[in-house]
């Protein structure tokens, strides 16, 4: 048994080796929040919650909030392998806040997997992938500039697969600029396309029937996050996958999706479903709607990278590989070792745990209370 004896949450900012440009953000520094939980004999388990600026509801501040002032005080002395008690310790305390209480939720499974010298993927129910296919998100927003960089990536092994970002601009050229990058790049390599609820449902339609017959692997949330009637309508109007993103977050949402085909596929990710397991319950909602998956990211840093990729190792149906590129966009990191990316793949950390420790040197540097603070915008 691991009790909890304390909780530290530490904000810090990674800066980018490039801008990443998203339908609501130009990302040039990522804030992250840490979360360190230490059983009485100082062993420690690591969580971490990545923001990217209105694409979710909650503030990197509002987390740090909610866990060090809401969260924190009745988990201490809790048992961190009882993992269901602590969501529902977590629930009963304030509402909402999955990404506050996904951060805290991965430190616990974290701790609890170290103290058993086992895997965090263990206390999942066992990797069923050893590695995982990670695309790359190409995001300059220019045809030029991203098929360079996808052929850069292709020469170096990294990735073999890619995903353009659409719904900013106007649709006419979102659709022209995503099958200049799928004919520059061939027959052979995937492209994926989302669009970040950036069209109505007219544009939508005008948009996948090209991208359809432009080779475009697969279309992710072409329609703001209520709209599941439209959702529906497209996934059954056309052949080309449709998957949803940013409107599947609880286990509800999945399940309401799932059962009027709302959907093809599932994009997942532990902080916008609430933690690990919840994780594993989308993926078992999608699982059994015979739905396809794929791994996510909200641009982590190397700590929510490992734990992502522990629980999307148990996923049989992860059959759109993982987005989990995070690490490879930062210019720096913060733990001692990194997470492996060979062969177009991202290596399953072995753990225990999540595999990961901090480099103190690193987060004093970058932590967003040191007097170094040169570091911290996002745009
Ligand atoms: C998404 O799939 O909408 C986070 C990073 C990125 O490139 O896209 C978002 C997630
Ligand atoms: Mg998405």
């Amino acid at each position: 048994m691991t009790r909890i004896h304390s909780i530290e949450t530490i904000v810090f900012d990674l800066p980018t080796i490039r801008p990443h440009k998203l339908a609501m953000a130009t990302v040039t520094a990522q804030s992250l929040i840490l979360v360190r939980i230490r059983d009485e004999n100082g062993n420690e388990g690591l969580g971490e919650a990545s923001v990217i600026p209105r694409y979710g509801a909650e503030t990197i501040e509002a987390i740090q909030v909610v866990i060090n002032q809401y969260l924190a005080p009745p988990l201490i002395g809790m048992d961190t392998s009882l993992i269901r008690r602590v969501l529902a310790m977590m629930d009963a305390t304030v509402k909402g806040n999955s990404y506050a209480k996904a951060a805290v939720e991965m430190a616990c499974v974290d701790l609890a997997a170290r103290a058993l010298g086992v895997p965090a993927s263990t206390l999942l129910g066992g990797a069923v992938h050893d590695r995982l296919p990670v695309l790359l998100v190409l995001s300059a927003g220019k045809a030029d500039e991203d098929i360079a960089l996808a052929q850069e990536m292709l020469d170096k092994r990294l990735h073999n697969r890619f995903l353009v970002k659409l719904g900013k601009d106007d649709p006419r050229d979102d659709v022209a600029r995503a099958i200049a990058v799928k004919n520059a790049l061939g027959g052979d390599v995937r492209v994926h396309a989302d669009a970040n609820q950036g069209w109505d449902e007219a544009s939508a339609t005008w948009a996948i029937e090209r991208l359809q017959d432009g080779g475009i692997a697969v279309v992710e949330q072409p329609l703001p996050t209520a709209e599941i009637d439209g959702m529906r309508r497209l996934t059954e109007r056309f052949t080309i996958p449709i998957m949803a993103d940013e409107a599947i977050d609880t286990v509800q949402s999945a399940l309401a999706f799932a059962s009027v085909r709302a959907a093809d596929a599932f994009s997942i990710k532990v902080t916008k479903h609430g933690g690990l397991l919840r994780t594993r319950d989308v993926a078992s909602v999608a699982e059994a709607a015979g739905l396809t998956l794929f791994g996510g990211t909200m641009l982590e840093s190397s700590v929510g990278t490992a734990a992502y990729a522990q629980v999307f190792s148990t996923v049989q149906s992860l059959d759109w590989g993982c987005q989990l590129f995070g690490p490879l966009l930062f210019a720096d990191t913060i733990t001692e070792h990194q997470p492996v990316y060979r062969d177009f793949h991202l290596e399953v950390p072995h753990g225990p745990g999540f595999g990961m420790r901090i480099d103190e040197d690193k987060l004093s540097h970058y932590r967003r209370d040191s007097a170094s603070a040169d570091h911290m915008t996002t745009a």
